[in-house]
């Protein structure tokens, strides 16, 4: 491990302007089930039975149970070792932005700061009638209500078949011009995040990949790093520190 430590430190210096790209494993550690994997949160139902607007057309009742159960598994979960490390990493280095496909707000819980949440927010509840938007709100409703016309409230959330809102899709289009991309518990099947990545490896840029499914390997300019994200992300940043030291 001592050898990959050592080239992604470097590299974290030699980059100027450095990207994150995170997805559901960052927050594994933090006990927040992954959408995949064994414990997913897909395990008993498909994304397309619950994360679709046709879903919650058919059914809204059961599609609100569903993220109502998921903000209050969020609710008591708390930023793990890697969102601080992420924080860490900025504070070294300036030009360091972040998107992330999750939807449980732990990085901005951890303090990163300005980031884009490129799926929306667990926690932000949309009128599907007026532009009344609400955010962090408790409602004891099965379905919450527009407090301003009454109407049904939707999951603030970007669903599949959904346009990802436009200033995250610019976000993501310059995240492309970053010299170093930090790749961080994703399994990639989802676009159009996953493109950055494929456009970052096809036009030769640097990634390093953090996920425990990955076997620890360089090919090309990519770095893939077999571990968890909790586990080694804070040794990169302690290797960085002492590089700058130096
Ligand atoms: C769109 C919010 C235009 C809801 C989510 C090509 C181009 C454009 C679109 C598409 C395309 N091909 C297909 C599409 C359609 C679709 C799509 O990508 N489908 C997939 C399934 C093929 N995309 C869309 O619909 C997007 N909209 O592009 O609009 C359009 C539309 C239709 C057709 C053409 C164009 C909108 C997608 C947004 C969906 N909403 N979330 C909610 O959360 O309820 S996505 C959902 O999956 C989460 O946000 C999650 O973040 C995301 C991706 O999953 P991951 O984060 O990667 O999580 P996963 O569990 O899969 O993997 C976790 C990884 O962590 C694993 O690899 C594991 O090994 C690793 N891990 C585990 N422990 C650790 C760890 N890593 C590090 N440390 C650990 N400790």
């Amino acid at each position: 491990m001592e050898k990959f430590l050592e080239i992604s430190a470097n590299w974290l210096l030699e980059s100027k302007k450095i990207g994150i790209l995170t997805g559901a494993g960052i927050s594994k550690e933090s006990g927040i089930p992954t959408f995949r994997g064994e414990d997913g949160l897909w395990k008993n139902y498909s994304a397309t039975e619950l994360a679709t607007p046709q879903a919650f057309q058919k059914n809204p009742t059961l599609v609100w149970e569903w993220y109502l159960w998921r903000r209050k598994l969020v609710k008591e979960k708390k930023p793990n070792a890697a969102h601080y490390a992420l924080v860490d990493l900025k504070n070294l280095k300036s030009q360091t932005e972040l998107i992330t496909q999750n939807v449980d707000g732990l990085h901005r819980r951890s303090g990163f700061g300005k980031h884009t949440e490129m799926h929306g927010y667990l926690f932000r509840d949309v009128c599907t009638n007026c532009t009344f938007i609400q955010e962090d709100i408790e409602s004891n409703e099965k379905i919450p209500h527009c407090p301003q016309c009454q109407a049904m409230m939707r999951p603030g959330v970007v669903w599949f078949g959904e346009m990802i809102p436009q200033k995250a899709l610019t976000h993501l289009q310059q995240m492309a011009e970053v010299d170093l991309l930090l790749v961080i518990g994703t399994s990639k099947t989802v676009y159009p995040a996953a493109g950055l990545v494929h456009y970052m490896q096809l036009n030769n840029k640097k990634v390093i990949e953090i996920n425990p499914e990955l076997s620890s390997q360089m090919i090309k300019n990519t770095l893939s790093l077999g571990f968890p994200a909790g586990e080694i992300l804070p040794k990169i940043i302690e290797k960085l520190k002492s590089l700058i030291k130096t």
